[in-house]
């Protein structure tokens, strides 16, 4: 299986080099795709020189800030063009733990296997070390919201640490995905479980990150909340208007 990570970055020059050490060390076999939004800091420069000494590891570099989604939607448009078979999507700033990757490809490969692997804080068995309360709160309640609203059974929708099978991208029409933040993971989850794909969760320990400042904002937050649900509301006006159709 030939196998890609995606890492979005902006303004990450701190956390990247020690993500792309811990990455290479702990799964060599795979490739990194960085894909930096011109990074005011010199992270995209940064990742095109580590790009030049190793043959596993690509940047591709867009002209400016447009948001984890889009960024992650050119990533897989790359990797898809050149034939990888499985496709990852891992922070940068180290909340992704490198060494819990080979935990989510041996779910995707294993038996019964799902089209989508997420690396989840909120099964049993996965943690979250050094949040603030807020945070905890935040995400806990957003997913609860995610699940209520949708009626699906997944516990980290927002998590962004993923392994999809290539086939399984190619089914979702990544040229109509519009979120710009976490909404975006929310987004692909949806996508996937409307298209009949399997959703597996496998527990991580996520660590916040240590260096570089964080990019959630409440833009952030009030896309995934809107969005959610509208997606919500027109899945459960559909079932009720194909109830009726039938009665
Ligand atoms: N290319 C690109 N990457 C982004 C953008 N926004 C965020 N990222 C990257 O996406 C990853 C997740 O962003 P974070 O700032 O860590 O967001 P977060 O994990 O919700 O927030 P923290 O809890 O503070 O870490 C990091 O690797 C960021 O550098 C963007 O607009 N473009
Ligand atoms: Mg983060």
């Amino acid at each position: 299986m030939r196998t890609l990570v995606v890492v979005p970055t902006y303004d990450e020059i701190e956390s990247l080099p020690v993500t792309l050490d811990r990455l290479r060390a702990s799964a060599p076999q795979v490739d990194v795709l960085v894909v930096d939004d011109a990074s005011p800091d010199g992270t995209g420069e940064l990742a095109a020189r580590r790009a030049a000494g190793d043959d596993a590891v690509h940047v591709l570099h867009r002209s400016g800030k447009d948001g984890l989604g889009a960024a992650y939607v050119a990533g897989f448009g790359w990797g898809l063009e050149r034939g990888y078979d499985v496709l990852c999507e891992m922070d940068a700033d180290g909340s992704h733990r490198p060494e819990e990757l080979s935990r989510l490809l041996e779910r995707l490969a294993g038996d019964d296997a799902p089209d989508l692997v997420i690396g989840s804080r909120w099964v049993p068995g996965g943690r979250v070390v050094n949040w603030p309360w807020h945070r905890r709160v935040l995400s806990q309640g957003g997913n609860t919201y995610v699940r209520l609203a949708l009626g699906i059974g997944v516990r980290d929708a927002t998590g962004g640490y993923r392994a999809f099978r290539a086939a399984t991208l190619r089914a979702v029409d990544l040229a109509t995905v519009e979120s710009h933040g976490y909404c975006f993971q929310v987004d692909m989850t949806w996508r996937v479980l409307r298209g009949g794909g399997a959703v597996a969760e496998v527990p991580i320990t996520f660590v916040e990150r240590a260096a570089g400042v964080s990019k959630m904002s409440r833009a952030i937050v009030t896309e995934a909340l809107g969005k959610t649900t509208r997606w919500g509301l027109r899945h459960r006006w559909g079932q009720l208007r194909s109830l009726v159709g039938r009665g």
